[in-house]
């Protein structure tokens, strides 16, 4: 067993980043946390991973000398930490989470091509990092980074999979009776629940969102065609996240 507790690497607003910390928290892992900044922590977590080319992107689990890449590996990796099937069979879940994928594809790139469009967010976006004084002298940095991660995931945008993943949704939960997709709480509800964080955004992260950025993860228009998947989203959010 290693020394340290497995370490998830992730930025706090990500839906990717929520669907590991959920899977691992529902799994009773014991866990460390550390927050991603694009392009700046690059290097670190290219080091941290042994990985000189190719992308890289977070959520990554670092677990001893394994290297766990990606939500879905990582929401494994707890399953199998936990040793039973509390989050539920991952060939009857795999359909759920492609829906999921494309949905949030879509989503990242709404929000960046948001982002780059108003300066307010722009410089909410190198808030972490940079002095009030330098974030609009310094804008054109926060521009580039948005810009990158905008070419870096565009060939993952599938224009209508946010709307096609919220009627299924709607419809799986329909068709299972109850608040659970596959019959019992489990990763395909983590996997949809987190969807509607790019139509009204639910996590409670620490800084919270800026103003403007929360404003281009937010879609009014099908939060309120689907605002009762927003109420479903809310059950799920007051279930305990660790069960025992
Ligand atoms: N399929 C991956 C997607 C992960 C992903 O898209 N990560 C983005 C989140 S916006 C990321 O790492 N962005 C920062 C970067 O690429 O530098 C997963 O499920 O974890």
């Amino acid at each position: 067993m290693p020394s340290h507790p497995p370490l998830l690497i992730g930025e706090a607003f990500s839906p990717w980043t929520q669907k590991a910390r959920w899977a691992l928290e529902a799994c009773g892992v014991d866990f460390a946390y550390r927050e991603y900044t694009p392009t700046l922590s690059e290097p670190w977590l290219r080091w941290r991973m042994r990985q000189w080319s190719g992308t890289v992107s977070v959520p990554a689990l670092l677990a001893g000398s394994e290297v766990v890449r990606g939500s879905w590996d990582i929401a494994r990796f707890a399953a199998a930490s936990a040793g039973d099937h509390r989050l539920g069979d991952f060939d009857a879940i795999a359909p759920w989470n492609e829906l999921s994928e494309a949905a949030l594809a879509e989503a990242r790139s709404r929000v960046l091509r948001c982002v780059l469009a108003d300066p307010q967010a722009l410089d909410e976006a190198s808030a972490s990092v940079l002095p009030p004084p330098l974030r609009q002298p310094l804008r054109f940095i926060a521009r580039d980074a948005a810009r990158r991660l905008d070419r870096k995931y565009r060939h993952l945008l599938v224009p209508g999979s946010l709307r096609i993943a919220l009627e299924r949704t709607r419809a799986g939960l329909h068709a299972s009776g109850c608040d659970h997709l596959l019959g019992r709480f489990g990763y395909a509800d983590i996997a949809m629940a987190v969807v509607l964080e790019a139509i009204l955004p639910a996590a409670r992260i620490e800084p919270p969102l800026g103003p403007a950025t929360r404003r281009c993860w937010s879609d009014p228009v099908l939060a309120s065609e689907f605002d009762d998947l927003l109420r479903w989203r809310d059950r799920l959010l007051l279930r305990p996240r660790t069960t025992p």
